[in-house]
Formats: structure tokens, sequence, C-alpha cells
């Protein structure tokens, strides 16, 4: 399966010659595609240098700082234009092993896998370094989509992700609104939705060591407001679904 992993950065000019070694020597048939917003450290540049060294190594520069689910877009856009099977998404900071990712794309050779998350909320998976508050606020936001969108997915907010192709044609981008982190859960959603299916399998997240985070209010924000949202209208959609047939209807069968 002719794959390519897309790598966003913004910011990451110390990480990006790492992760892209370590994904070089993990998965040495895939074709990597750093996703920059025009970072002002100039991570720009170091993905250019590794782009201009080895063939496989591209760079989809980007006007200037958009949001990880934009700049996800774009790079999904090219991905399938240029007609690979599978598409993988990871951080370029670290947190995500390279060296885990063929145990993602594993689970992709059965045909009827249509998503892989790499999941740190499935037995044997799990978070080193993590302060306490962040790991709250992952097994807090996690619970409250169980809630809200009632998805057989443990970590729907994960950013280490095996799509095949045919599941991002299927789910339809184009009217994707989430900006930040919340693209993930909104992406899972739509697989959920279509009734494709969801493996997950364990992975080991490592805080970054290098750098700093973009985390922010706005990002949490952007999550609660769409998933409330989401939530809404599928219970709603759920107790309609429950609610007798207007009397009118029965009258009319009579
Ligand atoms: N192109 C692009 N990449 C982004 C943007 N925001 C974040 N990223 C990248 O997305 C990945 C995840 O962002 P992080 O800042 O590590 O966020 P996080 O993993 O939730 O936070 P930490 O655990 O503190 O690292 C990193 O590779 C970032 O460089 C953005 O607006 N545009
Ligand atoms: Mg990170």
């Amino acid at each position: 399966m002719r794959t390519l992993v897309l790598i966003p950065t913004y910011n990451e000019r110390d990480n990006l010659p790492l992760i892209v070694r370590r994904l070089r020597d993990a998965v040495p048939d895939a074709d990597l595609l750093v996703l920059d917003d025009s970072s002002p450290d100039g991570t720009g540049d170091v993905a250019d240098a590794l782009a201009a060294a080895d063939d496989r190594v591209r760079v989809l520069h980007r006007r200037g700082k958009e949001g990880l689910g934009a700049a996800y877009l774009a790079g999904f856009r090219q991905g399938l234009a240029e007609g690979y099977d599978v598409l993988v998404e990871i951080d370029a900071d670290g947190s995500h092993q390279p060296e885990q990712l063929p145990s993602l794309l594993a689970e992709l050779a059965d045909p009827d896998v249509a998503l892989v998350i790499g999941s740190r909320w499935v037995p044997g998976g799990g978070i080193v370094n993590w302060p306490w508050h962040r790991k709250l606020l992952s097994v807090g936001g996690n619970a409250y989509i169980q809630v809200m969108l009632g998805m057989p997915v443990r970590d729907a907010t994960a950013g280490f992700r095996a799509y095949r192709a045919d599941t991002l044609r299927r789910i339809g981008l184009h009217d994707v609104e989430s900006l930040g982190y919340c693209f993930q859960t909104d992406l899972t959603w739509r697989t959920a939705r279509a009734g494709l299916a969801i493996r997950e399998v364990p992975i080991t997240f490592v805080e970054r060591e290098i750098g700093d985070s973009k985390m922010n209010g706005d990002i949490v924000r952007e999550s609660m407001l769409r998933i409330t949202r989401w939530g809404l209208s599928h219970r709603g959609g759920q107790l309609r679904a429950l609610a007798p047939a207007p009397r009118t209807e029965r009258w009319e069968s009579l």
C-alpha cells in the first residue's frame, strides 16, 4: 500500500530532523510530507534541507498559522490527488513514536478497517511524562465525547492515526470546519457515522522534550462547543426516533 505520512509543524525546528530520521528508519517505504505553517523559527528551511537530501521527503509550505485541522486538510487533499492508499497523521514533537507506526499500518491490512487510531486509553497504551492536568483533560475530554456521541472509541482525540484513502473520500472533507485538535474528534465522528470500522491499537505517548506546546484555551473551547453541538443533534435524533408516530399518521393508516 502506498503510504504518505503527514507531519504538521509549527516551530519544530529541532524536533523535525529527529522525527524524519526515525520515520525513515521505521517505515522506509513510506513518503513523508511536512506541513509547515511558515513557522517563525525557520522550521520550513530545515524541512527544505531534509527534502533536498531525500527523495522521499517533501514540504508543503503554507501561508501562516491556520491550525492543525487546516494543515491536515491540505495534506489530505494533496495525498488523495497523488493516489496514495494510506494517509498517516503524526505529531512532529516526538510524542508519537514512529517505531509504533508499523503496528498501526498492520491493522489496515484488514480491508474492512477504515481507520486505525494509536490509542493511549486501551489496555497496553499509556503516557510518559504528562502532568496530571493534561491527563485529566484527555480522560475528561474522551469521557465527554462518549457521553455526547456514544462512539465505541476510547481515544477519539488522539493524533497518531492511519486512514485508508477511501475513508477520507467517503466521509467528505469539503465541509470540515474544525481548526484545532477538535479536528481529530470531528473525523473520528464522521468515520463512525458513515458506519466504517475504527480500530484502536495501544501506543505509548511521550511528552515532548524540545519546543513549546501549541495547546491553548481556544483549542479546548472549540472542542467543547463543537462536541456539545454534535452531541445535542445526535441525542435529539435518537429521542425523535423513539417517540411514537404522530396521531394523524395512525388515522391515515386505518
Ligand atoms: N502546520 C501546523 N502544525 C501545527 C499547528 N498547531 C500545532 N501544530 C503541530 O501539531 C503537532 C501537535 O501540536 P503540539 O503543540 O505538540 O500539541 P500537543 O501535542 O497537544 O501539546 P504538547 O503535548 O504540549 O506537545 C506538532 O507537530 C505541532 O507542531 C498549526 O497551526 N499548524
Ligand atoms: Mg505535542
